[in-house]
C-alpha cells in the first residue's frame, strides 16, 4: 500500500486530494498544526480514515519528524497563506510559510531520505513531492495563454513566495535529482472553498440574501477574469503528476476566462434575484495591484496526464450556491438555538 503525507489537509484541496487518495488506496497521512481538531473541518467526514501527525511549515525539525514518521512515498505540500490580500498585510509571514515553508519541506525529506548535500542520487525508490505552485506566479503577463515556459512576473507578495517555492522545487529536482514537481494549478473552487475567496462569498451571499439572512454583496472589482476550475478535478491531476515516468511542471486550468461579474449573474439567477439589486462595489476591495488576463494553456497536462476538467463554471457556481442553500437553510433552522452560523458543515 502507498503512502501518502499531505501538508494543508484541513484546506480546500488537501481534503479533496485526501478523499481522492483514500479513493485510490493509499495511506494518508496530514500533517495539521497548532493543537489540532480535525473533526471541526473540512475532512471531518474522512478523520477516522487519515492518520495524522503534528507539523507546521515555520518549523523545520517539525517537518522532519512528521516524515520520519509517516515515511511517505509521497508528499504533497499543499499547506500555504494563499488568500492574496493577505499577502500585502502579512508579506513577511507569507513569505516564510508560503515561500521559505517549501525549502523546509525538500529539506525534511532530503535529510529523512539520506540524500547528501552534494551530487545526485537514484529517482528509484525516493520520495516524490508535489509542490502547489500558482497562475499568481505569471501576474503581469508576458502572454496569453499562459503554459510552463511563460516568463513569471509575480504582482502579489503571496505570488513572489509561490515563485520561490516554484523554483526551489525546480533546484531541488536539478540540484539532488529529486523527484520534485510543480503543478501551476489556475483558480479552483468548491462548496469548500474559503469563504473570503470571491466565488465563495457571491455563493454564500446569494443563498443568505434568497433566505432572508443577509441583504447585500460588497465586492471589489467586477470586471476582474479569471480561469475556474472545480477543486475536484484539480487534485487528480496533482496526483497523476506523481504517477509520471520522469518528474516535469504542470500548467493545469481549463483554458477559459470569465469574470466575476458574470460568477454573480448565475449565482443570483440560480436564487432567482436580480443581482443588481443587492451588490455593492466597493473601492476598498479593490487590490493594489492586479494580475492581467490569466488564462491556462493545459496542452501539456492533456496530453502527459491525460488529465480533464469535468465541471463547466456555470456548473461549478451553481454546485456551490446549491451547497450554500443547504447551509443557509439549517442556518435558519439553527437561529433560534445559536447566533451564529455552526462550523463543521463541510
Ligand atoms: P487553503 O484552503 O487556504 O488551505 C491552506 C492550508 O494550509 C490549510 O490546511 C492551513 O491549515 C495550512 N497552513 C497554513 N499555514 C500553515 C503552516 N504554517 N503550517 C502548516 N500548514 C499551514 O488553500 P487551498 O485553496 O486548498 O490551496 C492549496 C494550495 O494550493 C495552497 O498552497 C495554495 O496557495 C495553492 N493554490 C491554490 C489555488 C486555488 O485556486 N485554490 C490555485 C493555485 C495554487 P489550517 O487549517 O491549520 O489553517
Ligand atoms: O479573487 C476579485 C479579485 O480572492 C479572484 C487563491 O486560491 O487563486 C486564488 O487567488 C478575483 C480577484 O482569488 C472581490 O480582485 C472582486 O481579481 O477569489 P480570489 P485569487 O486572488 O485569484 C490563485 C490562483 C491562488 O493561487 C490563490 O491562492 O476576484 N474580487 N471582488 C474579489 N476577490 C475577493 N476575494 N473578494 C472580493 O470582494
Amino acid at each position: 500500500m502507498k503512502r501518502a503525507l499531505i501538508t494543508g489537509v484541513t484546506g480546500q484541496d488537501g481534503s479533496y486530494l485526501a478523499e481522492h487518495l483514500l479513493r485510490c488506496g493509499y495511506e494518508v497521512w496530514g500533517l495539521l498544526r497548532g493543537q489540532p481538531s480535525p473533526h471541526r473541518s473540512r475532512i471531518s467526514r474522512i478523520a477516522d480514515d487519515l492518520k495524522f501527525v503534528e507539523g507546521d511549515l515555520l518549523d523545520q525539525s517539525s517537518l522532519v519528524a512528521a516524515v520520519d514518521r509517516a515515511q511517505p512515498d509521497e508528499v504533497y505540500n499543499l499547506a500555504a497563506i494563499s488568500y492574496v490580500p493577505m499577502s500585502w498585510q502579512q508579506a513577511d509571514l507569507t513569505g516564510e510559510v508560503t515561500g521559505l515553508g517549501v525549502l523546509r519541506m525538500l529539506e525534511a525529506i532530503r535529510m529523512v531520505s539520506g540524500i547528501g548535500r552534494s551530487g545526485t542520487t537514484s529517482m528509484a525508490g525516493q520520495i516524490r513531492f508535489y509542490q502547489a505552485s500558482s497562475s499568481e506566479m505569471f501576474g503581469k503577463v508576458r502572454e496569453v495563454p499562459q503554459n510552463e515556459d511563460t516568463a513569471l512576473h509575480p504582482r502579489s507578495p503571496y505570488g513572489v513566495a509561490k515563485t520561490y517555492g516554484h523554483f526551489i522545487t525546480r533546484n531541488y529536482r536539478e540540484s539532488f535529482g529529486l523527484f520534485a514537481v510543480s503543478g501551476i494549478l489556475f483558480n479552483h473552487e468548491s462548496p469548500r472553498r474559503g469563504r473570503e475567496f470571491v466565488t465563495r462569498k457571491i455563493s454564500r451571499a446569494a443563498a443568505r440574501i434568497s433566505k432572508g439572512l443577509q441583504s447585500e454583496l460588497r465586492l471589489g472589482n467586477l470586471d476582474a477574469v479569471r480561469d475556474w476550475g472545480f477543486a475536484g478535478d484539480y487534485v487528480k491531476a496533482m496526483h497523476l503528476m506523481l504517477q509520471q515516468g520522469n518528474p516535469g511542471d504542470y500548467v493545469v486550468g481549463t483554458g477559459r476566462t470569465h469574470s466575476v461579474r458574470d460568477a454573480v449573474r448565475i449565482a443570483f439567477e440560480t436564487v432567482g434575484l436580480d443581482w443588481s439589486r443587492h451588490v455593492v462595489c466597493d473601492s476598498r476591495l479593490v487590490r493594489p495591484a492586479e494580475v492581467d488576463l490569466l488564462c491556462a494553456d493545459p496542452k501539456r497536462a492533456r496530453a502527459q496526464l491525460g488529465w480533464e476538467p469535468t465541471v463547466d463554471f456555470d456548473e461549478l457556481v451553481r454546485m456551490m450556491v446549491e451547497a450554500d442553500l443547504e447551509r443557509a437553510e439549517r442556518e435558519q433552522r439553527d437561529v433560534a438555538r445559536a447566533p451564529t452560523e455552526p462550523e463543521g458543515d463541510w
